[in-house]
């Protein structure tokens, strides 16, 4: 892998390269890439997009949470029974979540609040929890958003304008943190929650937006941020439509015979490919 890549004809990627990419954005199939596309809020239900936290479960379900409510996104619709209330799903675990974080190698999910802590196997709190923050040795309390980045598999939390390198190996926060958010450019300045989804992307929520990161740039894909509201909540037609018109495009894409090596041999190119797919 190199930081600059230039095009020459009959240029080849090294193995590595492909191996990465295809990580990132899975092995071309030749079908478009599904987006997540707008859910359809019940007509009483309030329509917002700024959550508290929002989590994945070992059972590949999303979460998310707002206030005493929760949402289950599932296959780009609003589960059955959602929103409801955190009590009903999530039995012992309290309202007003401050984060939370997925780890996808031991199918647990961690969720803060204040000084304390819960793990969780899917909606199913484990036993002995919560326990008191300083299990995490070094971590504040009062946390902002915690995540896994898709970059590099570790576990950052962030609180306020600052992040953390939780070390799983050592147990601790690594020596050198907290360090500035502006260590991660085009995030705003204030970070509500974040995850890495399902599509090993990893995104970031404030207020009302969302941010896509790129990793491979090391900067927000230039066609964020987003409205939350309407890609992950999805409360108006428009959204829906231009979710709809983004697979076509993809597909248009896609189709072209032969295109997919090519690409690889450009990768600043295929970022931008991707920018309009969620
Ligand atoms: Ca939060």
């Amino acid at each position: 892998m190199y930081p600059y890549y230039s095009y020459k004809i009959g240029w080849t990627l090294d193995p590595d390269d492909i191996a990465g990419i295809q990580k990132l954005y899975g092995i071309d199939t030749g079908k478009p890439d599904k987006p997540m596309p707008p859910v359809t809020m019940p007509p009483n239900m309030k329509c917002t997009g700024k959550f508290d936290t929002i989590i994945r479960t070992k059972d590949g379900s999303t979460y998310a949470f707002i206030g005493t409510m929760v949402y289950k996104l599932d296959g780009g619709n609003i589960a059955p029974g959602f929103p409801a209330k955190i009590r009903d799903i999530f039995p012992g675990l309290p309202n007003d979540l401050d984060a939370s974080v997925f780890l996808e190698d031991i199918g647990s999910t961690y969720i803060f609040k204040g000084d304390q802590y819960y793990r969780l196997t899917n909606t199913k709190m484990d036993t002995g929890y919560p326990r008191h923050i300083s299990v995490w040795n070094g971590l504040p309390s009062d946390l902002d958003a915690a995540f896994v980045w898709s970059g590099n598999g570790r576990v950052y939390f962030i609180k306020g304008d600052e992040y953390y390198w939780f070390n799983r190996k050592t147990g601790r926060v690594e020596d050198g943190y907290p360090r500035p958010l502006t260590v991660w450019p085009g995030l705003p300045s204030r970070i509500d929650s974040a995850m890495q989804w399902s599509n090993k992307r990893t995104y970031f929520f404030s207020e009302e937006q969302y941010f896509r990161f790129n990793d491979y740039l090391f900067t927000v894909d230039s066609s964020y941020p987003r409205s939350t509201v309407q890609y992950w909540v999805g409360c108006d037609e428009k959204a829906r439509l231009e979710a709809s018109n983004n697979v076509h495009n993809s597909s248009v894409v896609r189709a072209l015979p032969g295109l997919f090596p090519i690409l690889c041999s450009a990768v600043l190119s295929l970022n931008r490919l991707f920018n309009n797919i969620l």
